[in-house]
């Protein structure tokens, strides 16, 4: 492999030098360095995807689906790693190994960025001569085209500067050799060599676009020249305007600790996923900054100096830690986040911010400034805890890096941002080059409605065995919504509707759940009820229930609430397609019951056989009345009949149906006991079909308990606590709007 790696590697570029006693030299040219470190790191993926193509990285629940893709392990990224305890590592390197092993500017002092540009593209860390001959390689590159200066120019005063940052790298994209490379058609063995260039000519260059953006903004438009004999970093403070050894000490360290965070924070996914699309350095790393320019993410700097000097206006310089508590909740209660603490991934405080505060002590330790963002450390984390839902209390990079700056005299925070970014390029554009080397394809990951995840957690339900026993709460915690199935959704439509039965009025949140359950029926439903389109017949001594629902159009329908309606869409979308539980008139049945607005009336029992039977009620009673002759003796049951009649009589007359001949009546109770037999052998084929499905599944997974060691219980439950469900707009009783019932 080692012969491999070599023979390319001095095939492209003559990378190792031999000496003519055959002692192995280091290279001090970072490119053919990298080359170097291609064919092991090709073979290494390789095998990975050879070998454990298919092994499991994790599994994906819905909570981390629409919460932000929390710990879902699917990117490559090989410049970084975080661990949430302990931060980050570089390389494999943690900050304090790296600020002892890379090179400075002179011995012991800050770790230069080029040396860490090295490290990250290399995976080697540079001896001092090559990181200064990274130094060089970009101050050759670094000038920036005049083109790009008017861009920046002709921008209106007060254009955010990290717009500034990303229309500056825009307007630099016509010089891509990357964009250039693929029109001329390059083979994709290739990619990665004008992705290096163009990755090389923009690092370079971000220190002087940096510095006119500041200069530009702040400093009158007058712009400094580089100094050749300066570093990378030390030249970004120099052209801003900073030229103590200190500030482009603190510039150095600055550079270094920012450079990369692993590959799914917002900056670095945006920069790969826009590079996956083969898009250029350019055009992807405008992408990341577009993302770094969020609040919650690089912007976060600014406003973490923003809410200091917030505090230093109300407090004064010196505020008590009672007083610093009261602002803190202030901030929160006003619904705001408090900047520079919290972090996605970390749960410790970040090794970047005890790294700037090492400096802070070494170079400033009496700076009022420092003490009280030191003072922030000790209030802060206790009052974020107390919230108890702020999964990391501690605070981040942003919390600390603003110190630095302003103490050198630095002072306009809406810049800082683009300090981070600048950095943010080492390690987004190194891992760029490898995407491109190791031919890594396009991003695209698969999305779903919450419709989709609903079905698919419902039709797996049966196939994802629950665990129970002790183990049960500590290894599968609450973290999917309940597994369901049509059972199950019935029976939990079933316990809202008690609920609401029990209330009287459905509160928001049962409406959404019901909602969650039956969809646009729902609404529908709820305006049969109030407008008086549900009406009841209890069978006189057996108590038994059948209900009359108007449709939409000039029809109603005959509903039994738990199992029957005689509507075409009971008979396609429930019983025929499976793909509702109810039908609206079912479901207009069920709300009017809960909720006591079905109009009920009591008939006599054989009046309600032959309504159930499929006769039209109307001729149903006269047929009843007749049979029991006129001189029946049961008044009462008359009476009922007639008030019934009466009762049906109210309803809108088109949608009390037609009176019918007797051939019709014939005709229709044929078909409804069609209906009725036609829809009892669906049923029974549709509980074979799920019987052998849920066999298949337990045979399939037959060995998996013996395998983990768990017991399963195959049991479909009700589950205790409903799920939280996606609120849906309050939906009046009374008034519903027109729109939501199409
Ligand atoms: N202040 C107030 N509330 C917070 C904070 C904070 N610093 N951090 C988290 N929360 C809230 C968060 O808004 C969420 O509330 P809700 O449920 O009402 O939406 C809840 O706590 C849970 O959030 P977490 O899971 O702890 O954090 P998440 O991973 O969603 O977000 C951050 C991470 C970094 C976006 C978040 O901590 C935050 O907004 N911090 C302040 C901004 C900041 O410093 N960003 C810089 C990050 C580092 N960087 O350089 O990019
Ligand atoms: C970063 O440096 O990118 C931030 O800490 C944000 C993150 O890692 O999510």
């Amino acid at each position: 492999m080692r012969r491999a790696g070599k023979r390319l590697a001095v095939l492209l570029h003559g990378a190792t030098a031999t000496s003519a006693t055959g002692a192995r030299r280091l290279t001090t040219d970072l490119k053919a360095a990298f080359v170097e470190a291609i064919p092991p790191e090709m073979e290494r993926l390789k095998l990975l995807k050879k070998e454990h193509g298919a092994a499991v990285l994790g599994q994906v629940t819905v909570e981390q689906a629409v919460g932000g893709m929390r710990g879902i392990p699917a990117l490559l990224w090989e410049t970084s790693l975080l661990d949430p305890e302990e931060g980050i590592r570089f390389r494999g390197y943690s900050i304090p190994e790296l600020q002892e092993r890379l090179p400075g500017a002179s011995p012991g002092g800050e770790p230069l960025p080029e040396g860490m540009l090295w490290l990250l593209l290399t995976g080697q860390v540079p001896t001092a001569e090559q990181a200064h001959s990274v130094a060089d390689m970009l101050r050759e590159r670094s000038a920036v085209p005049a083109h790009v200066q008017q861009v920046l120019a002709a921008l209106p005063s007060g254009t955010h500067p990290m717009t500034q940052l990303c229309t500056a790298v825009l307007a630099l994209q016509s010089g891509s050799k990357f964009a250039a490379a693929y029109d001329q058609g390059v083979h994709k063995s290739k990619y990665w060599e004008p992705v290096y260039e163009d990755s090389m000519d923009l690092i370079a260059k971000l220190p002087g676009i940096a510095a006119a953006i500041y200069r530009n903004t702040y400093k009158g438009g007058k712009l400094v020249e580089a100094d050749p004999k300066l570093d990378w970093a030390a030249n970004l403070a120099h052209q801003m305007g900073y030229d103590s050894e200190g500030a482009q000490e603190m510039m150095r360290l600055y550079q270094t600790v920012h450079a990369d965070h692993e590959g799914g924070n917002v900056s670095a996914h945006a920069t790969h996923l826009v590079g996956s699309a083969l898009s250029d350095p350019y055009l992807s790393y405008a992408a990341g900054m577009a993302g770094l320019a969020g609040p919650l993410h690089g912007l976060a700097n600014q406003e973490t100096l923003r809410w200091v000097h917030g505090v230093q206006q109300e407090l004064g310089g010196t505020p008590t830690n009672e007083q610093l508590r009261d602002y803190v909740w202030a901030t929160l209660k006003a619904g705001k986040v408090v900047p520079g603490f919290g972090h996605a991934v970390l749960r410790k405080t970040d090794p970047r911010y005890t790294c700037l505060r090492g400096f802070a002590q070494r170079h400033m330790p009496d700076y009022p400034l420092f003490n009280l963002v030191s003072l922030l450390y000790e209030v802060v984390p206790d009052i974020l805890t107390q919230t108890g839902k702020v999964k990391n209390p501690w605070p981040n990079v942003d919390a600390h890096s603003g110190v630095l700056l302003q103490y050198y005299g630095i002072t306009e925070e809406r810049f800082y941002t683009v300090l981070f970014g600048v950095s943010r390029a080492l390690g987004v554009l190194s891992q760029g080059i490898w995407s491109r080397t190791l031919g890594l394809p396009i991003e695209r990951p698969k999305s779903l409605t919450i419709d989709a995840m609903l079905q698919h957690v419902g039709a797996n339900a049966a196939a994802t065995p629950r665990r129970s026993g002790p183990n049960r709460a500590a290894r599968a915690p609450a973290r999917h919504f309940p597994a369901m199935q049509a059972g199950t959704v019935e029976a939990v439509g079933a316990q809202l509707l008690s609920a609401v039965r029990t209330s009287g009025t459905p509160t928001d949140e049962q409406l959404s759940s019901l909602h969650f359950i039956y969809g646009t029926n729902l609404a529908k439903a709820l305006q049969i009820v109030d407008q008086g389109g549900v009406a009841c017949y209890v069978g006189a001594g057996s108590g038994r229930r059948v209900y009359l629902v108007h449709g939409h159009a000039a029809e109603h329908y005959l509903v039994h609430p738990d199992h029957y309606c005689s509507c075409q869409a009971f008979f396609f979308d429930v019983v025929s397609k499976d793909e509702a539980v109810a039908c609206k008139h079912q479901l207009a049945a069920r709300l009017a019951a809960a909720l006591g607005k079905a109009r009920e009336q009591t008939v006599m029992a054989r009046l309600l056989l032959r309504s159930l039977a499929g006769g039209d009620f109307e001729d149903g009673l006269v047929d009843v009345l007749a049979d029991m002759g006129a001189d029946e003796p049961h008044a009462s049951i008359a009476q009922a009949a007639a008030g019934a009649s009466a009762m049906h009589a109210r309803l809108p007359r088109s949608h009390r149906g037609g009176g019918g001949s007797a051939k019709g009546l014939i005709f229709l109770l044929v078909l409804a006991h069609l209906v009725i037999v036609a829809y009892w052998a669906l049923m029974w084929v549709r509980q074979r079909r799920r019987q052998q499905r849920s066999d298949g599944r337990q045979r399939s997974t037959v060995s998996t308990p013996k395998a983990v060691g768990c017991t399963y219980d195959w049991t479909p439950t009700v589950p205790q606590k409903l799920p939280t469900l996606p609120k849906i707009p309050n939906i009046q009783l009374i008034q519903l709007p027109k729109a939501a019932l199409h």
